[in-house]
């Protein structure tokens, strides 16, 4: 089980994908995502340059010893690109595991736990009529629970929207430079608890309801939202307060019931310990691809478990098929999993990674090919080059920079 080489393919097919592919003396093959969006080239150069030339002549059935002599071995350690680099090198290594021991990855990690992952779709709507439209399409298709967003009145730009002419949220990215949003919060404060209001109104509380509030209020202005939102009985507002101030959460936390959810943009268990070790959050949304991968991500979600956190991680589109299908195996073996996001991807990457996960009645299941059951077809890859992107920025009103 030497590894013979490692290379990178980076494709565009409708965003960028980065992927990490090992190869076994034998020709056994492996796969793992290393897209950091918006800021992929990073990474390939951390993985081309630094980290291939390192893994051959490796065994690479030493999944723990190889993740340690990355993390380890750096000296500099955690941070995005790093972790997203180890994250894809961790989850080929399990993929090689899998395909070679002729079992899918989440027999491996202990089995299934149960018979599904149940996930959470993306509503969004430029008025509330049409999101409660949306809300609707999810809902006939089975999903039960539903994440949504909607165009803050009095802005010309809102974060969470589909993108026009793709049925698909966004992000990013635009071509050449970062757009300009806008934001100002007290426009947000009035108008979110109307539109959970319009929801409840339509669609009632048997199913569970999400929102994204993407890092943008004070503590206090997170605690005022989240009081607002208790009739409306959330599953969990994500990301109320940017997080590196983790002490706003015990702030927010002592004025509402309304569940947290947080840890999209965190890189490692170091991130989250006190937050989960102060049980401060309700849910902890680390990803696979951002966070070391399989081997690193388990590490937190036992961390959560011991203090009644439950997982939700980041699915977001700009997270390639190879890292959902590798988080879905995960998901469905640890004790404390909670909910999966799952934003989908554009048409033509499913031309490019060939997946094996389904979809029935809310619920998705990785499948029990050999590995992860993802495989990418280079010369489709090759059909779609790489484009720079980036996400967009967000200003106030009087132009000062705000977090997106
Ligand atoms: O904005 O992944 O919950 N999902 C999110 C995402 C993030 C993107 C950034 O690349 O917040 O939509
Ligand atoms: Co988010």
């Amino acid at each position: 089980m030497k590894i013979a080489s490692a290379d990178v393919i980076v494709t565009c097919p409708g965003r960028n994908y980065v992927t990490l592919k090992i190869t076994t003396e034998d020709g056994v093959t492996g796969i793992g995502d290393a897209t950091l969006n918006g800021r992929e080239l990073s990474v390939v150069s951390y993985l081309r340059d630094h980290v291939c030339p390192l893994l051959v002549g490796r065994d690479a059935g030493r999944i723990n010893d190889i993740w340690q002599y990355l993390y380890r071995g750096a000296y500099w350690r955690r941070g995005p690109v790093t972790m997203t680099a180890i994250a894809a090198v961790d989850c080929a290594l399990w993929d090689i595991l899998g395909k070679v021991t002729g079992q899918p990855v989440h027999r491996l990690l202990g089995g299934a736990a149960r018979d599904g992952v149940m996930i959470y779709g993306h509503a969004s709507g430029g008025t509330i009529d049409e999101l409660l439209d949306d809300v609707a399409g999810y809902l006939d298709q089975g999903y039960k629970a539903v994440r949504v967003q909607a165009a803050v009145p009095g802005l010309d730009s809102t974060y969470g929207l589909h993108h026009p002419g793709t049925g698909h949220t966004y992000e990013p990215a635009d071509a050449a430079m970062p757009s300009d949003n806008a934001w100002h919060t007290p426009y947000y404060l009035d108008f979110a608890p109307k539109m959970m209001k319009a929801v409840r109104d339509r669609f009632g509380y048997d199913f569970h309801l999400l929102h994204d509030v993407h890092h943008r209020l004070s503590p206090l202005e997170a605690a005022q939202l989240g009081k607002s939102l208790e009739p409306y009985r959330m599953f969990w507002i994500e990301d109320a307060t940017p997080a590196e101030d983790q002490e706003a959460f015990r702030t927010i936390r002592q004025h509402t019931t309304t569940p947290l959810a947080v840890g999209e943009v965190f890189n490692s268990i170091w991130d989250c310990q006190y937050l989960i070790g102060n049980r401060l959050i309700d849910y902890i949304r680390t990803s696979v691809s951002h966070t070391g991968g399989i081997t690193h991500l388990r590490k937190i979600f036992d961390l959560a478990d011991l203090h009644g956190v439950r997982t939700g991680s980041h699915g977001a589109g700009d997270l390639s098929p190879v890292s959902f299908a590798a988080a879905l195996h995960l998901d469905l073996t640890v004790p404390n999993f909670g909910i999966q996001e799952y934003m989908g991807h554009l048409d033509p990457a499913g031309e490019v990674f060939k997946t094996s996960y389904t979809f029935e009645d809310g619920y998705m299941h990785p499948g029990d090919a050999p590995g992860l059951g993802v495989e990418i077809d280079e010369e489709a890859a090759a059909r779609y080059p790489y484009e720079p992107r980036y996400l967009p920025v967000n200003r106030r009103l009087d132009g000062s920079m705000h977090d997106w």
